[in-house]
């Protein structure tokens, strides 16, 4: 908990560690209550540094001290001090490398914060990123300290049969009162934030991968008894990304052995230790009757993730935690290429600039703004963010633009050459990628230190005589926290024209023609020229969102249906059909807040009703075409949100498309609708998305003909996908039935945890009236638990995030709610108490009643005392 005042840590301040430790031998004599941790250091001077004191500081928290020696000699109190975040040794050899061991105690089970040893269920397992380790043992907890680790397990054989730690098993054997021992050895040196270690009653699924080079590997994959059927689509996703990436990066994996274990209570999606990856088991566990068709997605997504991290973060590790997006960022990218790969590049890549546009811009442009290589923190674990990670990724994917495949490939194979088993910054890799490519991206470095998400501003200028298009591209970036000033970024900006008749006008540059170029836009305006053009072309700009920008160019909203219709760039039509209901819902909101009557412009019926005949193939990119702006993505647009009129508006849009395209969309929902068990292959997928999006769109009718439609497949659906889409459809309705399906749901679910979570949060993001009476009602539900991250997240993150509506009601009732809620968590696992602060982060965007009322809960937690550092400094910088 926190102290007076928490201390900020900068980059800055960076100096390199004043000893090394090449090697620590571990023993855990492991107990729920009382785990004996001996740890035996192998430390030596490090001859980089330049501080020449005599003392040596390790850090621990949380931790019992048993005893400590140096050299086989147990020092007394006087030679060292103990304090609640260090043991400092006053003085250690300088001139040899020396010894130490240490003996301490803790206490998985009080550990509620899932930071270091802890229970989950009944296994014990560790969290180490960021700062876990400390809370283990005392160590020079920081990545750039690199060792090699041994492990030796020793508990109960009944309690914990299976005992797993990174590396390779070295020994094993059996011991007195039912118990034994097995010993690991991981030959990698690593980061302590990357050790792991595993204990429980576990089976094993089995399998095996052999690697380019004709290696074999193990791979295996440890989940709970009755989980055991719920391994394949992990395993093959597994196997999937490691031949993608040797294929793709030419990199093989290099132990003998892969490790995942699935656990109930995890704070985050999964972890990448060396050989031992730890998964939240939303991430591993899949059957078609228990898991949707996303939830497949995003297991292949995050198996891929902690995968690749074996080199883009295991390998080759971070300095520094101010260079996390070193690993995050190139990760997140590397799964986005494998994600489109295996499924839709279109689809998947619309998906993430969705992701990035409703969630990172607004991080972006509130009070937690920061860059993706932050400057300053109190608490790391508050880093883990948007910004960092997906932010992070769409930087990386300019460097991959801006050299093209080949050249970033080549600069990618220099990167892990030269820094192999080295701790880099996000220097060392844009670093490598120029000097492999003989190029030099001294501007682009800025968006490593820049926060804020620039905008773009566009106008065109057409010369009918002298046939040349001119475009204007104006670039600015609004202030952010600590930088009030922005300098010119360099922006990639993909650009094709689209011809009358909507096919591709050559763009002439430098004597060539082309049908797509990209623009390098690196002043604060810029024209580019383009010749050879008979006729006005119209415009598509930012192909695939080349950059993590906001576009502003004047648009008709003729100029978009055609780009909805002709765009060759799967995302800019994507993008035309968002922009043309963006401007088409901003007239209802106006209508909506003068009290004028609604309309919907017939334009947007034209187009969707287009949309819905053409079928052109990828049957999930249609159901992507199909769905409105999120509310979400509204609010980005609005300088001050009216929650309610968003609301209402896309609400009429949603009803009016489905009154007047009644028919397509029934033809449709009923040409794809199967009554299938749900196999995971893009053609069936697609064929679900399709039909319950038209069910989405239908259920706004609200008559007894799609209310009979809507419970008929939720009671013959034989995946989830199709039953939870129905379900869906009937909490968000006046469905006579609804209470029905939601106790039949609840009591054909009740033994799966991560189905439950589902009804959860179904519950707890409905619009309909009385959601925060059923959110109330459910927190006393016995299924509803304050320990389990992701309980929580299903009914308090889901509210507070991801129900608009009712979070921001008026009388401030879901603000009250939610800093409750915060303080509750607040001792029991700081890291979950600051990620739900979130919902009032952005408290200046809305109108003055309800800015009040957000900075009186924010300011009430501030005040609290025992606030933890996490979530002090969350609610703090909110407030600032
Ligand atoms: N490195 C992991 C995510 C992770 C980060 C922090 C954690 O605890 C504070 C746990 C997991 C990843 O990117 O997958
Ligand atoms: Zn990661």
């Amino acid at each position: 908990m926190r102290d007076a005042s928490p201390q900020t840590v900068f980059l800055k301040d960076y100096t390199p560690p004043e000893y090394l430790i090449e090697q620590i031998e571990l023993n855990f004599d492991l107990d729920e209550q009382h785990t004996l941790v001996r740890s035996t250091l192998s430390l030596r001077r490090n001859p980089q540094s330049q501080d020449s004191s005599a003392a040596l500081t390790l850090l621990g928290e949380e931790l019992q001290l048993v005893s400590i020696a140096i050299d086989g000699r147990l020092l007394m109190q006087s030679q060292y001090v103990l304090g609640e975040e260090a043991l400092v040794v006053h003085e250690v050899p300088q001139d040899r490398p020396f010894q130490i061991v240490i003996e301490n105690t803790i206490n998985p089970q009080a550990n509620t914060a899932l930071e270091g040893l802890y229970l989950s269920s009944s296994m014990l397992c560790t969290q180490c990123e960021a700062q876990g380790f400390r809370k283990i043992t005392w160590f020079l907890d920081r990545p750039d300290v690199m060792s090699r680790f041994k492990t030796t397990l020793t508990g109960d054989k009944s309690k914990y049969p299976v005992l797993l730690s990174n590396g390779n098993k070295v020994g094993e054997g059996e011991l007195e009162n039912n118990r034994h021992w097995v010993s690991w050895e991981d030959p990698f040196a690593k980061p302590c934030y990357l050790f792991a270690l595993v204990a429980g009653q576990l089976e094993c699924v089995a399998d095996e991968f052999v690697t380019m080079s004709g290696r074999r590997i193990a791979l295996e994959i440890f989940v709970e008894k009755h989980n055991v059927d719920k391994c394949d689509h992990a395993m093959q996703s597994l196997k999937n990304a490691m031949r993608w990436d040797e294929e793709t990066y030419g990199l093989e994996y290099d132990l003998d052995l892969y490790m995942i274990v699935a656990v109930d209570h995890f704070n985050m999606g999964a972890m990448e230790n060396k050989g031992l990856n730890v998964f939240n088991t939303k991430f591993v566990l899949a059957r078609p009757d228990t898991a949707t068709d996303s939830d497949y997605e995003h297991i292949e997504g995050v198996i891929g993730h902690e995968y690749f991290h074996n080199w883009s973060g295991n390998r080759v590790t971070c300095r520094d935690w101010f260079q996390l997006s070193l690993k995050e960022g190139f990760t997140v990218f590397r799964d986005q290429q494998f994600s489109g790969d295996r499924t839709s590049p279109a689809v998947k890549r619309i998906e993430d600039v969705n992701a990035l546009r409703t969630r990172q811009f607004a991080e972006d442009a509130g009070p937690l703004a920061h860059p993706i290589r932050p400057e300053a923190y109190i608490e790391i674990n508050n880093f883990y963010t948007l910004t960092v990670y997906e932010k992070g990724a769409e930087v990386v994917r300019m460097l991959h633009t801006l050299l093209g495949a080949a050249g970033f490939r080549k600069g990618c194979d220099l990167y892990f050459q030269r820094h192999d088993g080295q701790a880099v910054t996000c220097e060392d890799f844009v670093k490598a990628l120029e000097d492999a490519n003989g190029v030099e991206l001294n501007q682009f470095r800025r968006w490593y230190s820049q926060a804020g998400t620039p905008v773009l501003t566009v106008s065109q200028q057409y010369d009918a005589e002298a046939q040349q298009l001119h475009l204007t591209i104006q670039q600015s970036c609004p202030p952010t926290p600590n930088q009030p000033v922005k300098a010119s970024l360099h922006i990639p900006v993909k650009l094709g024209l689209l011809a009358a008749d909507g096919s591709a006008a050559p763009i002439y540059c430098n004597g060539s023609s082309q049908a797509e170029i990209t623009l390098n836009v690196t002043e604060a305006e810029q024209t580019f020229s383009f010749a050879k053009l008979p006729q006005q072309p119209v415009v598509s700009l930012l192909r695939g969102f080349s950059a993590p920008v906001t576009l502003k160019m004047e648009r008709s909203l003729d100029e978009l249906a055609f780009l909805l219709r002709h765009d060759s760039d799967t995302f800019n039509r994507w993008e035309a059909g968002q922009q043309l209901a963006v401007q088409v819902i901003f007239k209802l909101i106006d209508a909506i807040e003068l009290g004028r009557p609604l309309q919907l412009e017939p334009v947007i019926v034209d187009a969707y009703r287009s949309v819905l005949l053409d079928s052109g193939g990828d049957l999930s990119y249609q159901a992507l075409l199909l769905a409105l702006p999120e509310e979400s993505y509204l609010s980005g647009q609005m300088a001050i949100i009216d929650v309610e009129a968003i609301h209402q508006a896309r609400e009429f849009v949603k009803k009016t498309l489905a009154e007047q395209l009644q028919a397509e969309f029934k033809q449709l929902y009923v040409q794809h609708h199967r009554d299938e068990s749900g196999s995971f292959d893009a053609g069936a997928v697609g064929r679900r998305r399709l039909k319950n999006a038209c069910l989405s769109y239908l259920s706004k009718l609200e008559n007894a003909d799609v209310y009979h439609i809507a419970e008929q497949q939720f009671y013959s659906a034989r995946n989830m996908t199709d039953q939870l889409a129905a379900l869906s459809a009937i909490v968000n309705s006046n469905h006579p039935a609804k209470a029905r399906s939601l106790d039949s749901f609840y009591v054909q679910w009740r033994q799966e945890a991560l189905v439950i979570d589902k009804w959860f949060t179904l519950q707890a993001t409905s619009s309909m009236p009385n959601t925060f009476a059923t959110v109330q009602a459910l927190m006393k539900h016995p299924a509803f638990d304050m320990k389990t991250p992701n309980r929580v997240r299903s009914l308090i993150g889901a509210f507070s995030q991801a129900n608009p509506l009712h979070f921001h009601a008026q009388n401030g009732e879901g603000y009250r709610f939610l800093a409750d809620q915060v303080l509750a968590l607040n001792t029991l696992n700081p890291q979950i108490a600051s990620r739900m602060v979130t919902g009032l982060a952005q408290w200046r965007r809305y109108d003055a009643g309800r800015q009040g009322l957000m900075k009186q809960q924010l300011q009430r937690i501030v005040a609290t005392e025992h606030l933890s550092k996490d979530v002090y400094e969350i609610a703090s910088k909110s407030l600032a």
